[in-house]
């Protein structure tokens, strides 16, 4: 669908370039919209100073008109229709029939200008975050121009002049329309062999968001301010976040944009990388060092870099847990070491659907068939090779394949991992009982001797509890 709909734009593009009226060019460009949460194609440029485009995870690029030397852009912000994860649509607000937006990608030096229609029901701006601009095109409603009123269209025109990562998003009644997923990526690529960007095989964007969104319900609450229940990106949680499919030896660059309430701890498996730029720009050589972790910050960009040399699935999500777990996952009370033999029989007598969760830990969620309502994702969930990943929220899969083609960036389904490479059973003769150390005192986690006195929260899935 989107590559369609990608294959009719750049025709689009194309006839434009070619013999299309002023009347025409002094219209609206076509605001060009996408149905689908796909991961699109890399756009290459069709027109322009040529670069080398961005993937946007679950995301696209948009389309632009050149217009007597303008890259013209079109934005609606309007009510959308996302899918989160298969099994879960939400009704946010967005740009041109998504959230987050089109990813705008530029070149240094380019003069653009931005049509900003409004379809919501109430005003909007757009700030264009960390960009270097006249101070009228911050966006800023009320403080650098009025807002724009609902059905109005209002235009913006500013030269990108510093390359880099950068995003946009309103800055108007700012805590509903950022709740409400509005937000997009925003690229500027260098014009010229730059000392501190090096050249990719791979460039990936995405930004960091977080919704509130009761189990069974399509629409996030807006006053929420920090106990946020779907920790996205690009407005998608695992399982629903595409894979990055790299080639073996790649260098590959991932740029990351955060628009929650609260710091993402991002962690790649079985490589380190750099981080090698912010929304401030490139960072200086002399201040890189490797890491497998960055926190990005709320209202921070990075941009990190590897050479992706280990063939494998490599886990790469948040490190904060409680952000590769989808809704529910809250108010479930730790029931580790409690013995509920005996229990579970008394209490279905009154609740017939009840379950134990987590006396044994709470891995049992990830394959727990537990009916939830209606467009409600499972809180961990996920199926790899082996078994349930156990994972919701903030979490993806980095495929480092031998055989990936240069610019192949589909699925390769999951690694086939060579003999005598993966974690096994002992099959030896068992141990008898460890010898422990010598320490006066019981074990902190020993097992008491008698059943304490438990008072359990009988929860009804379905969001209605009871005591
Ligand atoms: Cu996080």
């Amino acid at each position: 669908m989107s590559n369609r709909r990608q294959f009719l734009a750049g025709a689009g593009l194309l006839a434009a370039a070619g013999a299309v009226s002023r009347v025409a060019m002094a219209a609206l460009p076509e605001p060009v919209i996408q149905s689908s949460a796909a991961t699109a194609a890399p756009l290459s440029p069709p027109n322009g100073r040529p670069y080398d485009p961005v993937v946007t995870l679950n995301g696209w690029t948009a389309p632009w008109r050149m217009n007597a030397g303008v890259k013209e852009f079109h934005l609606v912000a309007e009510p959308v229709e996302r899918e989160i994860a298969p099994g879960m649509v939400a009704r946010l607000w967005g740009y041109n029939g998504q959230s987050p937006g089109p990813t705008i990608e530029v070149v240094e030096g380019d003069r653009v200008r931005i049509f900003v229609t409004n379809r919501l029901p109430e005003h909007t701006t757009i700030h264009w975050h960390g960009q270097r601009l006249p101070n009228g095109m911050d966006g800023v409603g009320g403080l650098t121009q009025p807002q724009i009123p609902p059905g109005k269209t209002f235009v913006y025109e500013f030269v990108a002049r510093r390359p880099g990562t950068f995003m946009y998003h309103p800055h108007a009644d700012e805590m509903t329309q950022m709740a409400m997923g509005m937000m997009g990526f925003w690229v500027t690529h260098p014009r010229a062999p730059h000392p501190l960007i090096e050249r990719v095989d791979r460039d990936f964007c995405f930004l960091l968001n977080a919704y509130d969104i009761e189990p069974g319900s399509y629409v996030p609450k807006v006053n929420t301010m920090l106990d946020f229940n779907l920790w996205t990106w690009n407005s998608r949680a695992f399982p629903g976040i595409d894979s990055l499919n790299v080639r073996q030896g790649d260098r590959v660059r991932v740029r990351i944009g955060n628009l929650t309430m609260t710091n993402h701890p991002i962690h790649i498996h079985g490589h380190e990388f750099e981080v090698t730029g912010t929304d401030g720009g490139p960072t200086r050589r002399e201040s890189r060092w490797p890491e497998v972790t960055t926190d990005v910050a709320v209202g921070q960009m990075r941009q990190i870099e590897f050479i992706a040399d280990e063939e494998g699935d490599w886990a790469m999500h948040c490190h904060k847990s409680h952000h590769t777990m989808n809704a529910m996952g809250h108010a479930v009370p730790t029931m580790i070491g409690v013995d509920h033999r005996g229990l579970v029989e008394n209490i279905q007598k009154l609740v017939p659907d009840y379950m134990v969760m987590g006396e044994r830990g709470m891995a049992d969620m990830g394959e727990m068939e537990m009916p939830l309502p209606d467009n409600t994702l499972p809180m961990m969930t996920g199926q790899g090779p082996f078994g349930a990943v156990e994972m919701g929220g903030m979490f993806t899969v980095l495929k480092v394949r031998r055989g990936q083609k240069a610019d192949d960036y589909s699925d390769p389904g999951w690694f086939r991992h060579p003999p005598g490479t993966v974690a096994r059973e002992w099959t030896g003769a068992p141990l008898a009982e460890p010898v422990r150390g010598g320490s006066p005192g019981r074990p902190a986690m020993a097992r008491p001797r008698t059943t304490p006195t438990t008072e359990l929260t009988v929860r009804k899935p379905g969001g209605h509890a009871g005591h």
